[in-house]
């Protein structure tokens, strides 16, 4: 008899300092990184009060999912699965095989495809059922970066973020969208990473009716290869050049609360901001948000009727 169950994938994140170490190789493919980078990388966590609440928040949203799809009627297990950290994606797959599942949906908890990101999610998944030999029928929810609920919720982020500056200020606030930069080489592959950032970025600018939805990237590794610009960090010199003072970011790339949020636009984007006489803010993240859960839940039940 088949069994459907789900699969939600995140990054992972580090428990402690000693795993920062580890951590890191396994982003880095397995070559450790200089003890210099891991003291700058334990330095950003430590900023953050030493750990993040990746892990805790997916398990909230996984449960959350569960319970959505039990209301819809389905009776599909959701599971969660890391990429570079523990529970790492290979090693829940014995679980998923116990319980009798046979197909198996993955969504990655980032909106927008790219073989970098989401490509090395289905990766991951592909190299753990070899190495556990086990055999399930894989399909993938590539994006959904276009899905109205959480172009909706995203909607409402930003109408919220604007009431956080001052009333006389909001005509003037420029909204900027942003996701993780990826090395520029993603572009010779045709990726549609970029397109579907600009896409979402639309979109929600239409609903909210904001006069344009300008992007910018954030979080760039430093691999000594270009990555994709403009960096919000440089966006935010063009802003003050152009006259603004009044910036929103709104990381659409991202989901929940995790470093990239926390480290790179709390601290270092705003210091950035605050440094040129800037008002900064940022939008919150869905996180376990109702609306965010319902429209993942809908995405989740769309893959298990085969409508992706
Ligand atoms: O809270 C946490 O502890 C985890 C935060 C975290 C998230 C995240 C999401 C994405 N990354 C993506 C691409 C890359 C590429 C490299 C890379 C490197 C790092 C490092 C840390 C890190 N990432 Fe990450 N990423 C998070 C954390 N990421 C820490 C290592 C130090 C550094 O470079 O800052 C470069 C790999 C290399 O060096 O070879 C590429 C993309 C996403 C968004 C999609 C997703 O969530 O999966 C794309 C969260």
């Amino acid at each position: 008899m088949s069994r459907t169950g789900i699969m939600l994938m995140a990054y992972g994140t580090p428990e402690t300092a000693e795993h920062v170490a580890p951590y890191y190789t396994h982003i880095r493919g397995g070559r450790p990184p200089s003890p210099e980078a891991v003291a700058h990388l334990t330095h950003r966590y430590e900023a953050v009060g030493g750990r993040t609440p990746l892990t805790e928040l997916t398990e909230e949203v996984r449960a959350a999912v569960a319970e959505r799809l039990a209301e819809r009627g389905l009776d599909v297990p959701v599971y969660v699965g890391m990429k570079h950290w523990h529970p790492y994606i290979a090693d829940v797959l014995p679980r998923v095989r116990a319980d009798g599942v046979t197909r198996l949906i993955g969504i990655v908890l980032a909106p927008h495809y790219s073989r970098f990101s989401v490509g090395g999610y289905q990766r991951y998944l592909f190299e753990g059922m070899h190495k556990h030999g086990t055999h399930l029928d894989v399909e993938f929810v590539e994006h959904w970066h276009d899905h109205p609920g959480f172009l909706d919720v995203m909607a409402t982020l930003v109408r919220e973020g604007l009431t956080r500056f001052p009333e006389e200020a909001r005509d003037d606030v420029v909204v900027v969208f942003s996701a993780h930069s990826l090395p520029e080489r993603i572009r010779t592959w045709g990726d549609p990473y970029e397109a579907q950032l600009a896409e979402s970025a639309r979109a929600v600018a239409a609903r909210v009716g904001l006069r344009d939805a300008r992007v910018a990237w954030q979080s760039a590794g430093a691999t000594g290869e270009p990555w994709i610009g403009p960096d919000i960090l440089d966006y935010l010199d063009t802003l003050h050049a152009e006259g603004v003072r009044h910036v929103l970011q709104v990381p659409i790339g991202f989901v929940c609360d995790h470093l990239e949020i926390l480290y790179d636009l709390d601290v270092e984007t705003r210091a950035k901001a605050e440094s040129l006489g800037m008002t900064y803010r940022r939008t919150q993240l869905p996180n376990v948000r109702p609306d965010f859960v319902e429209a993942l839940a809908d995405v989740a039940a769309r893959a298990v009727a085969g409508e992706n």
